[in-house]
């Protein structure tokens, strides 16, 4: 029997036009439906590299779960990076349907190899970044994710499903982060205001570079991966900041930044600065990477006694049958 793999491989007209129908047709892809090579292997770099991006996301965070500033606080944090690896477990199986193993993928990311999103390589350094990345980051990803929750590949979109509803919460409760801080006292103000300065631009880069310079959109939106262009989700996002940045009394660090007829007039994005962090030369990348491979090596032990306990299991069973 031929794997899904070398079915794809095999050309035909007839297979073609059923994809292209059914993409037509608003129809999901299923993971035992003949896919063209090029958009399994699109979807397996961007689904691969979604995962990655929510098992380093956990990184920035994690490191203020030992010193929340209550236990309440903890409580949050220490829920919304599980999330993260949950989310990431979810996109892991959604790319193990097109055929590439955990493993691969793991194997990819720790040899620095895979791309993950850039934003993560970032440090973290005040309280107010767990606000800041709750409100800009996780804002970002309910932008940039929720038309992906149609994408026409099955497994991808009903993943996106939960994750966005979860990323509802961990925004709000960013939001409510910095409004506590703006609430307090200058130094909190100031701390809060710090943390916005820093994620701003990074934020913005979370969804890639100018259509103009985006080689994957017009494939992935014919395909119906992508429903919206980098620059359009980007214009949503600070359309939608604004309004919550004067709630909060928070400024965003844009002095250009202004409605303009019918877009957001920005300052330039300082794209030198993005692709330094995609090179892997911003200021976190190398300790995300070397905290992912001790991670890594520290957790041979758990997947070499859950192989065992699956064949112990496995031999049970047998002798049951
Ligand atoms: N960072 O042609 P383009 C989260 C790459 S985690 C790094 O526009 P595409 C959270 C791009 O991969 C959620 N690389 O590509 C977790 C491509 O390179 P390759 C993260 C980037 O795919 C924990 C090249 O640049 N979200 O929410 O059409 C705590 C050219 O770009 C970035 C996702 O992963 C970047 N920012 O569009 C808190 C969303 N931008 O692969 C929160 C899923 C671009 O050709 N992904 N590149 O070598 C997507 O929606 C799309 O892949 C992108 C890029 C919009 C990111």
């Amino acid at each position: 029997m031929m794997t899904a793999a070398q079915l794809a491989a095999v050309e035909s007209p007839d297979e073609q036009q059923a994809f292209d129908a059914l993409i037509a047709a608003e129809q999901r892809i299923e993971p035992r439906d003949w896919m063209p090579d090029a958009y399994r292997r699109t979807l397996i770099r961007q689904i691969s590299q979604h995962a990655h991006s929510e098992i380093i996301g956990m990184q920035p965070e994690g490191n203020w779960i030992t010193r929340a500033p209550s236990l309440k606080r903890k409580a949050i944090l220490m829920a919304k990076v599980q999330d993260e690896a949950g989310h990431g477990l979810y996109l892991y199986s959604a790319a193990q349907t097109l055929g590439i193993t955990r493993d691969e993928m793991t194997q990819q990311l720790i040899d620095g190899k895979a791309k993950y999103s850039s934003i993560f390589n970032y440090p973290t350094p005040t309280w107010a970044d767990m606000g800041a990345i709750g409100w800009l980051v996780d804002g970002a990803a309910i932008c940039n994710q929720v038309p992906l929750c149609r994408a026409s590949y099955g497994p991808y979109g009903r993943a996106m499903v939960r994750i966005c509803k979860e990323e509802s919460f961990h925004q709000r409760q960013g939001f409510e982060i910095l409004l506590t801080l703006m609430q307090g006292t200058e130094a909190q103000r100031d701390m809060a205001q710090d943390a916005v300065n820093r994620w701003y631009w990074p934020s913005l880069m979370m969804f890639g570079p100018p259509d103009d310079e985006s080689p994957n959109s017009a494939q992935s939106m014919a395909w119906k991966i992508k429903r919206f262009s980098n620059d359009e989700l980007r214009q949503r996002f600070v359309g939608m900041l604004v309004p919550q940045a004067e709630i909060l009394g928070i400024t965003l660090p844009d002095p250009e930044l202004h409605w303009d007829e019918d877009h957001w007039h920005t300052s330039e994005i300082d794209w030198t600065e993005f692709h330094e962090v995609l090179s892997g030369r911003g200021p976190m990348n190398g300790t995300r990477l070397q905290n992912r491979r001790a991670a890594h090596e520290e957790g041979a032990w758990v997947r070499e006694a859950a192989v065992a306990y699956a064949a112990k299991q496995a031999k049970k069973a047998e002798a049951a049958a």
